[in-house]
């Protein structure tokens, strides 16, 4: 019955529907749609009562899934997507779904984490306003090319962030997306299986949409920018969804049926210091020098004095 109120909510979205219209049309008391809108606010919904009016959906940044679907037919990736509006992680849900055998290319979205996930235990800040999505593979490849998906996936959200962004975000390998100087978005992928042929594969990816910094904790707003931020009004969270799913699934199809080559020439076209001095870590060493090339595998190469060092793991930090 909830999915039916939420159904005529939505499909009213633009004003207010009475308690007592709600009631006729689907057969029930007032006061059973009230108890029911009650449970949708505490699952999260954003729905304001006004008495003598009725009930609205507050749309900004809800995704509908049936909407974002119909946008998507035929596609690997959003062949079948969840919305939540509260979630602990998108990548925890899923991974959670695992057992009950969810096919692959299910996307599930929430309108806000609470324990947000970045790479090595961070976190990630996921407040209402943000596109935070995971999404389920199965690719039957071996590791080292499965591990290259993570470089793929970035060159497909940075193409897709572009196109709402006026093309000023790059990719900090490995697949950090940044825009004017700041991060904008960023990318997890979790996998359990042999070595040859991951059990699945879930890719989480965040992207400040209409995340305000100064709602982030100071220290990683100071850092972070938003596609509000730099378009400077609001982008409808829905568009840029399927704008990055569509992305997602053609990047997805040309790596499997390619490889890594041409996408690795986009990657280096689109990261933001190839050519500059960087600084890395290998094991407890500091690699500081030249980011002179990404390699077949992936790796970020440094030259250092007249080494040529391969880093296949980490983080980097551009210095100039
Ligand atoms: C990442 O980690 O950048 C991967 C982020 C993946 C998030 C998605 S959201 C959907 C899915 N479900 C999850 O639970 N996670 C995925 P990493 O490179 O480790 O960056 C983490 C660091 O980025 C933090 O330590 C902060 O410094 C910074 N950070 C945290 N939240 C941020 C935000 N909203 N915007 C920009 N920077 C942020």
């Amino acid at each position: 019955m909830r999915q039916k109120i939420l159904k005529e909510l939505v499909e009213n979205r633009d004003s207010f529907i009475s308690g007592s219209q709600l009631a006729e049309s689907l057969g029930i008391s007032r006061v059973a749609i009230w108890k029911h809108i009650e449970s949708l606010k505490k699952e999260g919904y954003d729905i304001t009562g006004v008495s003598g009016r009725g009930y609205q959906l507050n749309n900004s940044g809800i995704i509908i899934p049936d909407e974002i679907m119909a946008s998507l037919p035929q596609q690997l990736i959003g062949k079948q997507i969840y919305y939540y509006p509260r979630l602990d992680s998108t990548n925890e849900a899923l991974k959670r779904s695992i057992n009950d055998h969810p096919p692959q290319g299910t996307v599930y979205v929430a309108g806000k984490q609470e324990a947000g996930k970045g790479r090595r235990g961070r976190k990630w800040e996921s407040p209402p306003g943000g596109l935070w999505f995971s999404f389920l593979l199965h690719p039957t490849l071996p590791l080292p090319q499965t591990a290259l998906l993570s470089l793929v996936f970035a060159v497909s959200l940075v193409k897709s962030l572009n196109v709402f962004s006026g093309s000023s975000c790059h990719i900090k390998w490995p697949n950090d997306i940044y825009c004017q100087g700041k991060k904008i978005a960023g990318i997890l992928l979790e996998m359990s299986g042999e070595i040859d042929n991951a059990d699945y594969l879930v890719v989480g990816i965040g992207i400040n949409v209409n995340v305000r910094t100064s709602d982030l904790p100071v220290a990683i707003g100071a850092n972070s920018t938003s596609l509000l931020e730099v378009h400077g009004r609001k982008i409808a969270a829905d568009e840029v969804l399927i704008t990055v799913l569509k992305d997602l699934n053609s990047y997805y199809q040309e790596f499997l049926k390619s490889g890594f080559s041409s996408i690795r020439l986009e990657f280096k076209s689109r990261c933001l210091h190839l050519g500059k001095v960087v600084e890395t870590t290998r094991g407890s060493d500091i690699i500081r020098g030249i980011n002179t090339d990404i390699d077949e595998m992936g790796n970020l190469i440094v030259k250092c004095q007249d080494n040529l060092v391969r880093i296949s793991t980490g983080d980097v930090k551009v210095l100039y």
